[in-house]
């Protein structure tokens, strides 16, 4: 069983879409552990995307991270980091095939409306940064046998 973070950048509330992404996720069947509307501080913003210290769009990225409120939650499932991944289409919108979230609601790359954990390693470490252990919830799900 896996965990991933996804964040639903900002804009995704002021266009008040949030719930019609997150549908997506629950009725593909995942199970939702985590979630909570927050804004990201420009420490947290480069912490989060440490990878990407020295490319051009890094300074553009990290401001627009903590411009305004974010949905942030963790998904649980078998695994469930690949499978977010093909729900929410690849990161250049000009390859994220309709169907998918980016697809569907991302008209530029900067602005791709999701973030999803692209490993189990950066997973765990992006979960680390944005929920403490006591804001993840456990729960029992009676209708695993029908998914
Ligand atoms: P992903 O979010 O699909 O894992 P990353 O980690 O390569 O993709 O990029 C992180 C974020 O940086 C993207 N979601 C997007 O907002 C932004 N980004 C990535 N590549 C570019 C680019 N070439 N131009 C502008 N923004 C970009």
């Amino acid at each position: 069983m896996e965990r991933t973070f996804i964040m639903l950048k900002p804009g995704v509330l002021h266009r008040r879409i949030v719930g019609e992404i997150i549908s997506r996720f629950e009725k593909k069947g995942l199970k939702i552990v985590a979630l909570k509307v927050m804004r990201i501080d420009p420490a947290t913003a480069e912490a989060h995307y440490a990878e990407h210290r020295g490319k051009a769009f890094y300074r553009d990225l990290t401001s627009y991270i903590s411009s305004g409120p974010v949905a942030a939650f963790v998904l649980e499932g078998e695994e469930v980091i690949n499978t977010v991944r093909r729900l929410i289409g690849k990161t250049d919108v000009k390859d994220a095939v309709p169907g998918s979230i980016r697809g569907d609601f991302a008209y530029t790359t900067m602005f791709n409306v999701v973030h999803a954990s692209d490993s189990l390693a950066n997973a765990e470490r992006e979960i680390g940064i944005f929920f403490r252990s006591d804001e993840i919830c456990e729960w029992e799900d009676g209708n695993a046998d029908w998914l």
